[in-house]
């Protein structure tokens, strides 16, 4: 990739960029703060407080179209296994396509199985919330509870949170993901057993961490109910292993199907999204499906000028790769996306957190950026001092809605009045002279100067509703895309996640056994498992 002409280009073209200021290049173009704009889907993006100009711009379209952008997208819609070290197709787009259309993988039309258990979901989902499936004991369901990791939690827990005003508020909903056992317990310590169902999300129905949770639940379960038949009435399963789903003990009958085409960062709108549906209702599920789907068709029929999800990516590579950026802050004017920020950074940095080429040869460049964040404003009161007079480079996400969920007297304005605030603050920041006409000592006049230049974009939306967040979801997802394309990565396997899973499980049984078996770790970690080692505990 770095030996494209666009690339060279761009590092040619980056050693002007860093003197680029905000400031002239505002003051230079009256028009800019609306020219460089785009909407689309109900999306406001205004992209105009970033280190670029109309060349950067072209440069870094031309970057997309010769590594083959075009194409890769095209790819991805037909279903081609383009997860190449999996072999297998990537097709969360099939999730929200629309009854009716086709995409076939392997001879079998997907969009019409994925509707067939959408359907399947909407009825179980309607008969959990009008109380008609009942517990083993005949009480209602008032409690559900995911058990899943990863991919199988952090979508379902960002989209519960976010939809909470959505929600079915007699019904309370618990995560459990971590194989800490303080996650089970603090999640079931005050509910009722008879009125608990528990969702068990596992696309494989063999990680350790939800499995060991699904064992604890079920034990938790019967030592209240006393019958091995309350396990049919209080447990569900999300799967593609129907072999291991029945082997726990559930129904398959109560299983929710999704694919290997799905990859776990990218499954909270497949049946993985169960406890969303459950709590929001089939209908909020749809329109959410919906707004997924429209910002699909537009990263996938938009030229790359007026796509955000393609200026959005290509303008992050920017700063990663010609800036050296670390890390990208999304920070969300909206409390209800308060887990928004953690679920983009598996959705990003397992995506994007690659060594080596779709060949398999080292990358010459950068890859993925750490993704991180907190909602606003309270993030103003901690970290924002770095990112406003650090010596670092922090390209910021800016999330807001021009509609309040709910409107309690001034707060939507303040809250408005700071997010633009923050984003005019970086990129002007106060000079010297600024300060000085305001009569500060000279001594704090520096420790009062902000450089400014500090990039950022502004995505405005109407209001956060269940479509609205569809849509920011398929963007985020969209943007990864585009930049795994560029670096030429495959964005949908996860390999590093492998040997830290297959150490620990050599470590399980050297601290569990009685009989302390010899240990051939490095030093440290011998030395480690001897002090925790179960028969030396009290
Ligand atoms: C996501 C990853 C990973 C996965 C979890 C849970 O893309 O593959 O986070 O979702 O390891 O896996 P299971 O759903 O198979 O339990």
């Amino acid at each position: 990739m770095t030996k494209q002409p666009a690339w060279k280009k761009l590092e040619a073209h980056s050693s002007k960029a860093r003197k680029f200021s905000l400031r002239s290049l505002f003051a230079d173009d009256p028009e800019r703060g609306q020219r460089m704009t785009t909407e689309a889907v109900g999306i406001y993006f205004d992209y105009s407080k970033n280190l670029i100009t109309t060349e950067t711009l072209s440069l870094l379209l031309k970057l997309a179209e010769e590594s083959g952008l075009r194409a890769r997208i095209d790819a991805m819609f037909r279903g081609e296994k383009i997860n190449t070290t999996e072999k297998r197709s990537v097709l969360h787009v099939a999730l929200r396509a629309p009854k009716g259309q086709s995409i076939v993988v392997d001879g079998k039309d997907v969009v019409a199985e994925v509707h067939a258990v959408l359907d399947k979901m909407a009825d179980f989902s309607t008969r959990v919330r009008n109380g008609e499936w009942k517990g083993h004991s005949g009480k209602r369901i008032r409690n559900v509870i995911n058990i899943g990791i990863g991919g199988s939690d952090l979508g379902p827990v960002m989209a519960y949170e976010a939809l909470r005003h959505y929600s079915q508020r007699d019904l309370t909903f618990r995560f459990v993901s971590n194989v800490d056992g303080t996650d089970f317990f603090e999640a079931t310590r005050d509910l009722d057993a008879e009125e608990t169902l528990f969702i068990v999300s596992s696309k494989t129905f063999t990680t350790l961490e939800t499995m060991t949770n699904a064992h604890t639940a079920r034990d938790w379960t019967l030592a209240a109910l006393k019958d091995p038949a309350a396990v049919a009435k209080h447990f569900v399963a999300v799967s593609t292993n129907a072999g291991e789903v029945a082997r726990f003990g559930i129904d398959t009958a109560n299983m929710f199907e999704f694919w290997d085409w799905v990859g776990g960062r990218y499954s909270m709108d497949s049946a993985i999204g169960l406890s969303t549906m459950i709590a929001i209702g089939p209908g909020h599920f749809r329109a959410m499906l919906d707004g997924l789907h429209q910002m699909d068709e537009h990263f996938r029929a938009a030229p790359f000028d007026r796509n955000v999800p393609v200026l959005m990516g290509l303008l992050g590579l920017w700063y990663n790769n010609f800036f050296h950026a670390e890390t990208v802050a999304v920070l969300p004017y909206e409390q209800y996306l308060k887990r928004f920020p953690a679920y983009l950074q598996q959705l990003t940095m397992e995506s994007n957190g690659k060594h080596v080429t779709l060949e398999g040869k080292k990358v010459s460049c950068q890859t993925g950026p750490v993704y991180w964040g907190e909602p606003g404003t309270n993030g103003q009161h901690s970290f924002y001092q770095l990112i406003h007079q650090g010596t670092k480079l922090i390209p910021c996400d800016f999330i807001a809605f021009t509609r309040p969920i709910h409107p309690l007297g001034r707060h939507h304005e303040l809250l408005l009045a700071n997010v633009f605030a923050q984003a005019e603050a970086l990129a002007f920041g106060k000079t010297s002279r600024e300060v000085q006409a305001e009569n500060t000592p000279s001594w704090l006049v520096p420790h009062r100067t902000f450089e400014g230049n500090r990039p950022s974009n502004i995505i405005l939306m109407e209001q956060l509703t269940p479509e609205a967040l569809g849509k920011l979801v398929a963007l985020y997802e969209h943007i990864v895309f585009t930049q795994g394309a560029v670096w030429q990565i495959d964005s949908f396997d996860q390999w590093g996640v492998e040997l830290g899973k297959v150490l620990a499980g050599r470590i399980i049984p050297e601290l569990e056994e009685h009989a302390e078996p010899p240990l051939s770790h490095d030093s440290s970690t011998n030395a480690l498992i001897r002090r925790c080692r179960k028969s030396g505990r009290p």
